[in-house]
Formats: structure tokens, sequence, C-alpha cells
């Protein structure tokens, strides 16, 4: 009692998000053990936040391991944006990079044929030196609720491994096989072990990459509405039915839209909520919240 007490008072006082769960951790331990088994290593990042979502630290892992990166739910990004960032990875992480989207089926060649193409080297070398050939191996990476899961399914036709609309869902490796020639490695999604950097975690946190349980809602719904009203102010006002004069903020949706409790108060976590659950089915519109220039990339 007295903890949860203490823990909820926490978190009000709390601005600052921290996440690790305990999967994560050993997660992250064999990640690095298995790194080495593999011939193709696949990141998957959310188009929506490219750069927020995106290891810093896989390089320095593997070396020299052909990395894809796949640029998921596309489909609730700006499309100006996505090639942008695309070209942006390529260059940066030295890889090769695929706009995807769950609903895009015919991404599904293109992401086998990248495997094959990448892959090709140590597969000749194996044979050269006279090995059995094997399939190729590779490994899917990348932050929480990115889209992994899914992907492989999509990849295999069948739902193999477990999905859902959360941070956290694949809590152990499980190796699939695609074809008899590809083999892929799900992997629970980790988040780097301090989140020092804030305007990453609240990103993370805006598409469900951090437990909930780890912010509070309304804080973070906020910030999504100042992100949104900087980078997209005719869509947000648009969608909430605000004129270009009125001010937008958690308080004036809430008494606009008529979410209010006694009083007349607005009802300012319900709104939260909804404002969060809206923006992440993509029924605000398609955005993308970071910005080369924000990074200093261009
Ligand atoms: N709109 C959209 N939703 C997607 C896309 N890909 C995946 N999703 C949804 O995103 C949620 C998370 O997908 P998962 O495949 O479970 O994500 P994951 O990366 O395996 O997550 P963890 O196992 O928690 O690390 C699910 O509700 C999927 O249906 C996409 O391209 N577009
Ligand atoms: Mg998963």
């Amino acid at each position: 009692m007295l903890k949860a007490k203490f823990k909820a008072f926490f978190k009000r006082i709390m601005k600052h998000i921290h996440w690790y769960p305990g999967h994560i951790a050993k997660a992250q331990k064999q990640l690095k053990e298995k790194l080495n088994l593999v011939d193709v290593v696949i990141e998957v990042v959310d188009a929506r936040i490219p750069y927020s979502s995106l290891y810093k630290t896989t390089a320095s892992l593997c070396p020299n391991k052909p990395r894809l990166i796949l640029m998921n739910k596309s489909d609730l990004s700006d499309e100006n944006y996505n090639k942008i960032w695309a070209n942006l990875l390529t260059k940066k992480c030295n890889a090769e990079v695929i706009i995807t989207s769950l609903k895009n089926k015919k991404d599904i060649k293109i992401i086998t044929d990248e495997i094959s193409k990448l892959s090709s080297e140590t597969m000749n070398k194996r044979l050269e030196k006279g090995l059995l050939p094997r399939a190729i191996r590779t490994m899917v990476i990348g932050m929480p609720n990115v889209g992994k899961s899914s992907t492989i399914n999509k990849l295999v036709g069948k739902a193999k491994t477990k999905t859902g609309a959360k941070a956290g869902v694949t809590r152990r490796q499980q190796w699939v096989r695609i074809s008899e020639k590809v083999e892929l490695l799900d992997t629970p999604g980790i988040i780097p072990t301090i989140q020092d950097n804030q305007n990453q975690a609240t990103k993370l946190a805006f598409v469900n990459s951090v437990g909930e349980n780890a912010y509070d809602s309304t804080q973070v719904a906020q910030e999504l509405i100042k992100i949104l009203n900087n980078l997209y102010p005719n869509e947000l006002k648009k969608y909430f039915n605000f004129d270009d004069k009125e001010e937008i903020n958690l308080e004036t949706i809430a008494l606009k839209r008529r979410w209010i409790l006694k009083e007349e108060k607005p009802d300012i976590t319900r709104t939260a909520n909804i404002i969060l659950s809206n923006y992440r089915e993509g029924r605000i519109g398609n955005f993308t919240l970071d910005r080369p220039e924000e990074y200093e990339l261009i």
C-alpha cells in the first residue's frame, strides 16, 4: 500500500521517463551473443521517428556485418520525409534502407532480395571453403513496438510470432524459417539502458515504444500537441476544429470536444489518452516528428 502510494507520488513529481524491464536487460545480453551467428542484421525503425528509434550502437556492436534498415510504419509517417530519411540513414549508417509498411505486401520481395544480396559474399566464401550450404541467418532487432514480429510474420505469410500494440510483446528470441534459404531470429525490442536523452524518450513514448507505466500520459500528450502544433499546425487544428487564432492545448481541446468532468472542468486525463491513441493509429494525420536539421545531419 505504502509502496503504491510512494510510486504514485514519485510518478507525479518525476518528469523523467525511465523504462528498463528485466526481460530487456536479458535480451540485450543475448543479442550480443547471437550477433556473431548471423550473416545479416535487420534493424527495424519507426518511420515516424526514424532517428529517435534508431540504435546508435549497432555499427560498433557488429562492425563488419551487412546491415539492412527497414523504415517501418511508413503508412503513418509523412511521405515527404520518408525518402529524405531513407537517403540519410543509408549514408549515415552505411546500410541498405527499405521503406516498409505492414499493409504493403509488395515490399516482401524487395526485403528478401536484399537479404540475399547482402549475404552473398559470406555465402560464397563458405562455398569456396568447401563448407556445406546452409540457410542465410538474419537477426531482426529494433526498439519495442516498431513492428519486428509483424514484419517476420509478413515475410513467412503466417502468424508465427506474437505481435501487439504495446511495448514488450516479444519476451524471448525465436528462430523462424521464412523459406528454404532464409532463417530470421525475432528478438525482444531493446531500449537504451539509460534514457538520458529525454527528447528521444518522449518521442518513443509517443509511438508506444516505452511501457505505459513509465510515463505520465498527460505530460507526453502535452508534448505531442506542442510538437504537432509546431510542425503540422494546419493538420492538427483542422482535426480538432480549431481556427488559426485559437490556442490549441489539452484544456482547449477538452472543452471543445466536451470531454468534461463536473462543473465544466476539462477532463485532461481522458483528453490526453484519446489524443495519444488517435495519434498512434494515424487518425490525426501522417506525421514525421524527427527532422534532419534537429540532429545537424544536413
Ligand atoms: N500502421 C502500422 N502498424 C504496424 C506496422 N507494423 C506493425 N504494426 C503494428 O504495430 C504493433 C507492434 O507490432 P509488433 O510486430 O508486435 O512489434 P515488435 O517490434 O515485435 O514489438 P516488441 O516485441 O514489443 O519489441 C502491432 O499492433 C502491429 O500490428 C505498420 O507498418 N503499420
Ligand atoms: Mg515482437
